[in-house]
């Protein structure tokens, strides 16, 4: 486990008159988090199926950690990729071109790629972004007097810019689970990375993800879906997710009211999900859940891509967050499904060794994949379509 200490110090200063209350709630949440059972490799049954216990505690929690699921070179192979990928970011919010003074990577895309924020601001909190999800916004510590005007927190549509991360998309243990959990006709959701600088990296309040199906009679833990959680870097108390434990079961949470009684945006009962870099987790999207500033000494990159079950996609009214309002009909989410394809093929490029993962509503259609330029081409804006639910 990466040591957390010296961040947690560092972070709780930020906090002014509530240091010693911030500084608490951090070890005590690191704590707690550690005590829960709900980490370990990936294992399945003889079946195929995810392991039970694994199952079990998923439900349980809402959240699991797969331990070292991608190794050395693949989180390599991720970093590279991130490293080129700055290099290329806009050099602010408004701008089109990167530092070196050429095209931005995201210059010509017609979908909302990249979401930023003051350095160690909250700048979702408390506004009518994303449905007004995140009713509140957090503590926004003052950043030091060198960190830049404007900092990415949240990278859209990332496997069109990344083939590393298109590659783990497709990592066929994880897919497994993704079938395991919502069927084999599972249905992608969307793909993002969270971006949080040591000193700088913004936070992410309080909210449920999920936005459609809170009131449907067929209301149940899964049916906004989950989302693999993957840590190139680790997570610690600080940097990290925060979950309320099983808030995923019960429905939608007045997180207003729930600050109001706790005194302070530090909730009873959350946890910090603490991870190795290689580690995955799997979250639920209706858990309580956010992000404080990362006010410690340790980065977080999130690769993030989530999945749906089918049936809780199709003739659905999209959300609207992700992507325009519309009906999701089996054309859209066929369409939408070709980052699958793609990957895989992408995949068994890079690792001609490993069993691909084999998606069964590609096997039923007859359809096949390849991976090229033209590819490519096609991923550009893909996350026009995301299945926002
Ligand atoms: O990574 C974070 O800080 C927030 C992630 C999140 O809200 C999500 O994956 O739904
Ligand atoms: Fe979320």
């Amino acid at each position: 486990m990466i040591d957390a200490s010296k961040s947690i110090e560092a972070c709780a200063a930020y906090y002014g008159e509530e240091a010693s209350s911030m500084k608490e709630y951090l070890l005590n949440g690191e704590k707690n988090a550690l005590a829960l059972e709900n980490r370990g490799p990936i294992s399945f049954e003889d079946n195929g199926s995810l392991s039970k216990s694994i199952r079990e505690a998923y439900s349980k929690y809402g959240f699991y950690i797969f331990e070292d699921v991608l190794d050395q070179d693949e989180l390599e192979d991720i970093k590279i990729d991130l490293e080129n990928l700055r290099t290329q970011f806009p050099t602010g919010p408004e701008s089109l071109v990167s530092a070196d003074g050429g095209p931005a990577m995201n210059a010509e895309s017609k979908s909302l790629t990249l979401v930023w924020s003051k350095p160690l601001g909250d700048p979702l909190g408390g506004t009518e972004l994303a449905n007004g999800r995140h009713q509140v916004k957090m503590f926004e510590p003052e950043a030091k007097d060198d960190a830049p005007m404007a900092v990415p927190l949240i990278l859209l549509g990332s496997l069109q810019f990344s083939d590393a991360c298109l590659r783990t998309y497709a990592h066929p243990k994880l897919l497994k689970v993704a079938e395991s959990i919502n069927g084999e006709d599972f249905a992608p959701f969307n793909e993002a990375l969270f971006i949080k600088e040591p000193g700088i990296g913004a936070a992410v309040s309080w909210h449920q993800d999920g936005v459609t199906h809170w009131d449907s009679e067929n209301f149940d833990e899964e049916i906004h879906g989950f989302n693999f959680m993957a840590q190139v870097y680790g997570s610690t108390a600080v940097n990290g997710v925060w979950v309320v434990p099983g808030t995923h079961k019960v429905g939608k949470i007045d997180i207003k009211k729930l600050v109001k009684e706790t005194g302070s945006e530090r909730i009873d009962g959350a946890v910090p999900i603490v991870c190795n870099p290689g580690d995955v987790v799997i979250c639920n999207r209706q858990i309580l859940h956010g992000s404080f500033p990362n006010c410690g000494f340790e980065p977080r990159v999130t690769v993030n891509f989530g999945f749906h079950k089918r049936s809780s996609v199709i003739g659905t009214q999209g959300g609207g967050i992700h992507s325009e309002a519309q009906v999701f009909d089996d054309e859209i989410i066929e369409r939408r499904s070709r980052s699958i394809g793609y990957a895989i093929e992408a995949r068994k490029i890079k690792y001609p060794s490993e069993k691909p993962y084999s998606y069964k509503p590609f096997v039923d259609a007859g359809k096949s994949y390849q991976w090229n330029q033209s590819s490519r081409e096609d991923l550009k804006d893909y996350n026009l379509e995301d299945l926002s639910i």
